[in-house]
């Protein structure tokens, strides 16, 4: 998984790339709406500003990146939940988060960023997250995905779990990977395609889903492609952003809104049974 870095995410908590405008352009609804619909919460009344969330720094490993519990924390409160990051890190920012009561601690390290629901004991993960909020905005952008095709490159976590989900969503699904027994594990769990060469599928597809840390050079890229596109480095070129009729991509908030309104989802449907 990719590691975020400080001057990645420098603009997340006064969102500067506007993400609002950016997904209302492609789909016609906002972060707050999305990630409603990728939790299954639409239409619910589910109100987020009942759910307190603690975003604990985390030391281990490569440690603090500047500004990300910051940022995770901004990303939380857009959705109308109420925020804090701790003051305390690791297992006493933990602790801390509990004692004050949160419904939701909210925390990465290098390997996991996790959202762990302290009402119902139950956690959800970034890749999950990120895949089903990808997932919804592609969807969503495309106008639904039933019987459509759609390739997704990159058969990591976040890809395999996009792979699952598009099906889910009706699409004809193509993987493609420079791994191809990455790639064949999931035709052989969900039956969909694999492609080995991603200049191919993006040939033949102008329905993408980008999960993999791959620069792809615009003249591969076929004239009114819809790309959702959580992969970082993020980086397209003039043709590319010339040849793309939408490429939706922000470093940190559209995953992270997900795996929030997520675990919101968890205690609102115990309660309400
Ligand atoms: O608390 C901190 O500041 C750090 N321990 C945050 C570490 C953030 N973790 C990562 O960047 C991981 N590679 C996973 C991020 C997934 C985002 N899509």
């Amino acid at each position: 998984m990719t590691r975020l870095t400080a001057d990645l995410i420098e603009g997340v908590p006064s969102d500067k790339i506007n993400l609002d405008s950016l997904l209302l352009s492609a789909t016609g609804r906002n972060m707050r709406e999305i990630a409603l619909e990728a939790a299954g919460l639409d239409g619910t009344g589910i109100d987020l500003s009942a759910y307190t969330v603690s975003v604990v720094p985390i030391t281990s490993g490569l440690g603090i990146i500047g500004g990300f519990s910051d940022s995770v924390s901004a990303i939380v409160k857009r959705l109308g939940m109420d925020s804090e990051v701790t003051s305390n890190t690791d297992v006493a920012g933990f602790s801390e988060g509990v004692e004050r009561g949160s419904d939701i601690i909210m925390m990465a390290d290098d390997k996991r960023f996790v959202a762990y629901n302290t009402r119902c004991n139950r956690f959800t993960d970034n890749a999950y997250g990120t895949a089903m909020g990808y997932s919804v905005v592609l969807h969503d952008a495309a106008r639904g995905l039933d019987g459509k095709d759609v390739l997704v490159i990159g058969a990591g976590f976040v890809g395999s779990h996009a792979v699952r989900i598009l099906k889910d969503m009706g699409a004809n699904v193509t993987v493609t990977d420079i791994i191809r027994e990455k790639g064949e594990r999931l035709v052989a769990k969900y039956g969909v395609k694999f492609e080995p060469s991603m200049e191919k599928g993006l040939a033949d597809h102008t329905l993408v889903l980008n999960a993999a840390p791959v620069i792809i050079p615009g003249e591969l890229i076929s004239d009114g492609t819809i790309f959702s596109t959580p992969g970082v480095p993020h980086y397209f070129d003039s043709e590319g952003r010339r040849r793309a009729k939408f490429i939706i991509h922000d470093p940190l908030e559209i995953g992270t809104a997900v795996m929030a309104v997520n675990s919101a989802g968890f205690s609102f449907r115990q309660e309400r049974n």
